[in-house]
């Protein structure tokens, strides 16, 4: 790993690594070493605080001349400067793969796309630090239609999208996730601009040999949304190339989508991005109470939280 890297240079360079850990970032680098199992490589400090150690950097991350800041702050040589960018990409990088859910990673690091480690595989997520009742893990997010959902089965499992716009984060790492207690929220927003959302206390999805069965309890709706997952409780995940349904006819084609059908369904969040009330949309049975109709939905997002 690149720490390992950086501390068998600074070990190479004393002249460096002198002034470098006369400082308040000496204890980052404990912090790093403790998370990689080669503690006591270096000098520490008691007070040291690892949050806003990461914050100075993220500040001088964005400083325009960072290079003078990294000086003025910690007192760098102007020669030990490539060991102080190898240093902060390393405590970047060291931090990250600490991070066994969203709740960990350090609130002044806000929202955005961080490396998980709940098994010892990375799985690259993005952590929602903004939304009440977070930190979320978002493993699915429309909003605009750039991604077309209607794929096979192994793109379901391994992957499509991008973590910063449109994706589903796919079976392989979901359950990667799942191997802590998580529960699960889903919001949506209408083409009529009304948000709503729905959580399950307890979400799970079994493994691709039983193909990936949805398991859901504990539902709750603060804004009164209909339960449309519960209809799909129990059932196996189809796609175009794999139909797990209960019908004479093909649930994903008349759907344009992948999900949990029976016969077929009362919510199609991977059906297709579009306005119209048919039953291609991506949408979700009752979203207005009692309408009794599939309201197609501008917007999702499904995320869990480790309970
Ligand atoms: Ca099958």
């Amino acid at each position: 790993m690149a720490l390992v890297k950086l501390l068998r240079d600074a070990q190479a360079r004393p002249n460096v690594r002198g002034a470098q850990f006369n400082n308040a970032t000496v204890g980052g680098e404990r912090q790093i070493a403790t998370s990689v199992g080669i503690s006591n490589t270096v000098p520490t400090t008691p007070e040291f605080n690892l949050n806003s150690a990461y914050q100075n950097f993220r500040t001088e991350s964005t400083s325009q001349d960072h290079n003078n800041a990294r000086r003025t702050n910690y007192g760098y040589a102007a020669e030990s400067l490539p060991l102080v960018e190898t240093f902060s990409s390393a405590l970047r990088q060291s931090i990250i793969t600490a991070l066994n859910n969203c709740g960990d990673v350090p609130t002044c690091n806000g929202s955005g796309v961080y490396t998980l480690t709940p098994t010892g595989s990375n799985v690259d997520v993005f952590c929602d630090l903004d939304t009440a009742g977070g930190p979320w893990t978002i493993i699915a997010s429309r909003y605009d239609g750039s991604v077309d959902f209607y794929k096979s089965w192994n793109e379901y499992k391994n992957g499509f999208g991008s973590l910063t716009g449109e994706f589903w984060l796919v079976f392989k790492n979901v359950r990667l996730l799942l191997v802590q207690n998580m529960k699960l929220r889903i919001e949506m927003e209408a083409w009529s601009g009304t948000l709503k959302h729905v959580e399950y206390d307890t979400f799970d999805i079994s493994d691709e040999a039983s193909e990936y069965i949805l398991n859901i309890g504990g539902y709750s709706s603060p804004d009164g949304l209909y339960d449309a997952l519960n209809h799909h409780n129990g059932r196996l995940f189809s796609t175009y190339d794999n139909g797990n349904y209960i019908s004479g006819y093909s649930c994903t084609s008349r759907a344009h989508g992948a999900w949990w059908y029976k016969s077929c369904y009362q919510s199609n969040l991977f059906g297709k991005w579009m306005t119209n009330e048919v039953f291609q949309a991506m949408n979700w049975f009752n979203f207005y109470a009692n309408n009794e109709s599939h309201t197609a939905v501008k917007t999702v997002r499904m995320m869990l939280k480790k309970k």
